[in-house]
């Protein structure tokens, strides 16, 4: 009888003993979840910390040209504004001709040569690889074009072999700073475009593209404004 009384108690302590480990189990393991998400979340902040305007014009034009290439000339030159701002005083002024449906002028981009005019702090060729890069537009009235087929900025890159990547296209807004943005990376960005190849870890330059809507015969002759180039 003792020992069925022994038996008994001794298999109650063992359940009690399990149950207590799978607590202790339990507890350790969303003290470890708790820490992974705590660590994540500090690891992106230090991140963001990290990024800062690389391209502000606020002391000068800082390398930055109108393209040349033959199918992408509506950009005629590129200057220096204090017309706009969209942080401290300057800003880029993109002088236009869009003339949607033609083969030099259904768009143009103003670009810097990272190589000759890198941002401070800045090892060129960058490895951008998952950064993202932002940069705020400005378009005055009439930029828009068609309004069902609508002008469009995009960001781009381009890696020491001029491997292009470009960001999502996005509408004109007229009358407003709209911010752009490109992650790098070496998959084609959702709605945008890159060379086969690409590299993100070895970035020479950069740049803002403005085209024409597609099947769009609309024309602009005018300005549009650059401000904060961040990453
Ligand atoms: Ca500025």
């Amino acid at each position: 009888m003792d020992r069925l009384i022994g038996k008994a108690t001794s298999s109650v302590e063992g359940a009690e003993l399990a149950s207590a480990r799978l607590r202790r189990c339990t507890a350790l393991c969303l003290l470890c979840v708790g820490l992974f998400f705590a660590l994540g979340r500090m690891g992106s902040a230090i991140a963001s910390a990290k990024s800062s305007v690389r391209y502000s014009f606020e002391n000068a034009i800082q390398g930055w040209q109108a393209q040349d290439y033959e199918d992408s000339m509506a950009c005629e030159r590129v200057g220096r504004s204090e017309e706009r701002s969209k942080e401290g005083r300057y800003s880029l002024r993109m002088v236009m001709d869009l003339v949607g449906g033609d083969s030099h002028k259904s768009k143009g981009e103003a670009w810097v040569n990272m190589r000759e005019n890198g941002p401070k702090g800045v090892k060129v060729p960058a490895n951008l690889d998952k950064r993202t890069i932002t940069a705020w537009v400005y378009a005055p009235k009439g930029a828009r074009g068609e309004p069902s087929r609508p002008n469009g900025f995009q960001l781009f890159v381009k890696d020491s072999d001029w491997r292009s990547e470009y960001g999502a296209w996005l509408n004109v807004k007229e009358g407003q700073w709209t911010r752009i943005s490109l992650p790098v990376t070496s998959s084609k960005p959702s709605k945008g475009w890159m060379d086969k190849g690409f590299d993100p870890t070895r970035i020479i330059a950069l740049g803002v593209k403005m085209g024409a809507g597609g099947g769009s015969d609309a024309k602009y002759k005018g300005a549009v404004f650059v401000d904060a180039v961040e990453w």
